[in-house]
């Protein structure tokens, strides 16, 4: 009996900086009929799915700046998108800017979602690779500070039972990362889910530019095939607020391969069957892990662990004082 699921990546369009929930909200629930009646019983959002990308300004006052979060997920502005996943019988990941309150401290995250058919959130993670900086940088056309507005995410790469099989999530920038897919193929995800919001302008290097699209397909086609998994990947795309975004939403085999992808940088759905039992492929032959693998020859890559958090506590705590004037 191989495991089969009809998937659908649900790339969106542009989202104005002042558009309500309500009309993303609506606007994902017809990409999920769309899905739903092309026989999608899973469906893939982009990263920050409900709001603009908002990590592009500089939003000094902190109650503008919560607005852009979920307190509560699902929340009234949301339950219409888990109540007509459920009734369609699709699962869904969804990608979101969470806010949470725990101990009298505000914990700020840039969160993933797997909500299964019965509309119960089974997974979550937290963005562990945030691009970008902490303080505002003049010399940009745009901000990139989800250092600023996100903590490093402290679920780790989680792998989750759902649909039949294995699944894990990452976020964005964690795709170039390839430390993600061998942890989740490890871990033994046999679908990543991912959503992302990537500018085709960056400001660093503007000699990439005209690689964007290319080093998209690029990373995930690499992740998928070293780790021997499906990768299904949505944007969210087209000029946004003055800044383009690339589209290339896509399913991407096990063996590398991209089968289906967006044609447009708006609202669009794109379906493929994916057979996870195809991992095997992979997993059984050249990336069998237990065969071939050679973790003692690996050290550097997880050296240095616990002098990046002490590195990182110390950055963002040099950050906030440099940002409130107050320089050693
Ligand atoms: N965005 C971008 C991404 O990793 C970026 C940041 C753009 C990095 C272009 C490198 C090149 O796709 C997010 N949100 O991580």
């Amino acid at each position: 009996m191989s495991r089969t699921i009809v998937a659908a990546t649900a790339q969106l369009g542009p989202i104005a900086r002042d558009e309500p929930r309500s009309s993303a909200v609506n606007r994902m629930i017809a990409l999920l009929e769309t899905a739903h009646h092309r026989g999608a019983e899973l469906v893939v959002f982009p990263e920050l799915a409900l709001t603009s990308f908002f990590p592009r300004w500089f939003i000094e006052d902190e109650a503008l700046l919560d607005r852009f979060y979920e307190t509560d997920m699902p929340s009234p502005d949301t339950a219409p998108l888990f109540e007509a996943a459920r009734r369609l019988g699709v699962g869904f990941y969804l990608g979101y800017a969470e806010l949470i309150r725990e101990a009298g401290a505000t914990r700020r995250f840039n969160t993933s979602i797997f909500v299964d058919q019965s509309g119960q959130i089974v997974g979550k993670y937290r963005k562990v690779h945030l691009p970008g900086h902490f303080n505002p940088e003049e010399w940009r056309a745009f901000q990139h500070l989800e250092k600023r507005y996100f903590e490093h995410g402290d679920l780790g790469f989680p792998v989750f039972e759902a649909m039949g099989g294995t699944l894990g999530m990452c976020l964005c920038n964690d795709r170039r990362w390839p430390e993600t897919f061998r942890v989740l193929g490890l871990r033994g995800a046999e679908l990543v889910m991912l959503g992302y919001n990537t500018p085709v302008h960056y400001p660093q290097a503007p000699e990439h530019d005209h690689l964007q699209d290319f080093h998209n397909h690029l990373c995930m086609q690499a992740g998928a095939y070293a780790n021997g998994n499906w990768v299904i990947a949505t944007a969210k795309a087209g000029r946004e607020e003055g800044c383009d975004l690339i589209g290339g939403s896509c399913i991407i085999t096990p063996t590398g391969e991209v089968i289906a992808r967006t044609q447009g940088l708006g609202d669009e759905i794109t379906v493929a069957e994916i057979d996870l039992d195809r991992c095997r492929e992979l997993r059984e032959n050249v990336f069998n892990f237990a065969l071939n693998r050679e973790p003692g020859d690996y050290g550097p890559i997880c050296a240095g662990a616990e002098d990046r958090d002490r590195t990182r506590a110390s950055t963002i705590a040099q950050s906030r004082l440099s940002a409130k004037g107050v320089t050693d």
